[in-house]
């Protein structure tokens, strides 16, 4: 017989909360026919490989390892998609969740017309004491903004702690965004109609072992998915990302070029070089901030990245310069010869911090 609730589990460097999880929750589901499907990114502390050897001795135990891929509301998705139990629930690995409350979540579903249950920090009863003043600031202001849109008046969109019938995840499973760390918010934005759902109160704890994950990519997701969800239909977010990234990269192009042309003085040639080092320097600044915590280039490993950068990028700089100069020798404005060398110039950054890849340097590294 296969189970009746998997408990999905995503992981990102764990290691140390597996044996403690598995086994509170196999205390608090004595007499439930359930199973864990612990969905690992390719930790590097080994995560994935002590889950399997629990799984050897335990087949209530499964690993679904994903090679190459970030993501806790995809890593869900997919740990989902891998089970075929008719109740599912999502829990963090870091024993921040109270697991006391999932047989009451089974009952609330198996009882009660929901399709979900989730465990709230905001209801009476509920506490986010596990969070420090700055992350329960973040906390509530992602609450706010998700208010606009979501269709249901959820206490705690940002919980990472549910129990869902599948029926539910069938409905929705297409129309997800994804992305980023919100699945929960993401269910209830893509679902076609009202959710029925109930809340339960739990005390969010304070982290049992191990760091969290929650950063500036993370963060940047959630703006994703509320902009997809607020535009997506109309426009795809990544387009608007592109046009607004390339604009705002054209006028900060035109103000430097100009500041260096006609305030420093310095002649076409060199202000469009010195232009266009900022401009990779940013970028790379920029992606640099926007990667996974743990694969931010930091000290000796940052000089060394920014370095190769620059040597992948002075191809696309190299034509950049000849383009824009060969331009304005032909007397176009300035500021259309610098920002037509600049398209060159960005073509080609774009291509290299496509391919430099941050996971890669930083496992070499
Ligand atoms: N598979 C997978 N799991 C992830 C990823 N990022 C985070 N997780 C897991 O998702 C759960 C929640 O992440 P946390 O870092 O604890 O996030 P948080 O609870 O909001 O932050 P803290 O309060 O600081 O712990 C944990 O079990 C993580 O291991 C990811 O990219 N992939
Ligand atoms: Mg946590």
């Amino acid at each position: 017989m296969g189970a009746e609730l998997s408990v999905i589990i995503p992981t990102y460097n764990e290691r140390d909360n597996i044996r403690l999880l598995l086994k509170k929750i196999g205390q608090v589901l004595d007499g439930v026919s359930w199973e864990a499907i612990f969905v690992d990114d390719d930790s590097r502390d080994g995560t994935n490989k002590l889950v399997r050897e629990i799984a050897l001795h335990d087949s209530r135990v499964r690993c679904l390892q994903r090679i190459g891929r970030r993501g806790l509301s995809s890593a869900c998705i997919e740990g989902i998609l891998a089970s075929s139990a008719p109740y599912l629930a999502v829990m963090d690995a870091d024993l921040q969740h109270d697991e006391s409350l999932l047989p009451k979540m089974l009952k609330v579903l198996k009882s009660e017309s929901v399709s979900i249950v989730i465990g709230s920090r905001y209801i009476e009863g509920g506490g986010a004491d596990g969070l420090n003043k700055a992350r329960f600031k973040a906390s509530r202001l992602a609450t706010f903004l998700a208010k606009f849109f979501l269709k249901a008046e959820v206490s705690d969109p940002m919980s990472g702690f549910f129990m869902l019938k599948r029926s539910l995840f069938e409905k929705v499973v297409y129309r997800f965004n994804g992305r980023g760390f919100k699945i929960l918010a993401d269910i209830f934005a893509s679902a076609p109609g009202k959710v029925s759902f109930k809340e339960l109160p739990f005390s969010f704890r304070k982290r049992h072992s191990g760091e969290s994950k929650l950063d500036m990519l993370v963060m940047w997701e959630y703006f994703i998915l509320i902009a997809d969800k607020l535009i997506g239909r109309f426009i795809p977010v990544n387009f608007v990302m592109f046009v607004f990234i390339a604009l705002g990269g054209a006028v900060v192009h035109i103000g430097v070029l100009g500041f260096l042309l006609k305030n420093i003085g310095f002649n076409f040639q060199t202000a469009q070089l010195l232009t266009a080092i900022m401009a990779i320097t940013a970028n790379f600044l920029l992606n640099n901030i926007f990667t996974s915590n743990d694969l931010q280039l930091k000290g000796w490993h940052f000089l060394r990245g920014i370095g190769s950068f620059y040597i992948a990028c002075s191809v696309g700089a190299v034509a950049n310069i000849y383009i824009a100069t060969s331009l304005y020798n032909t007397n176009i404005p300035w500021w259309m010869a610098g920002v037509l060398g600049a398209i060159i110039g960005f073509v080609w950054n774009y291509a290299v911090s496509s391919t430099f890849t941050w996971r890669k340097i930083g496992k070499n590294c």
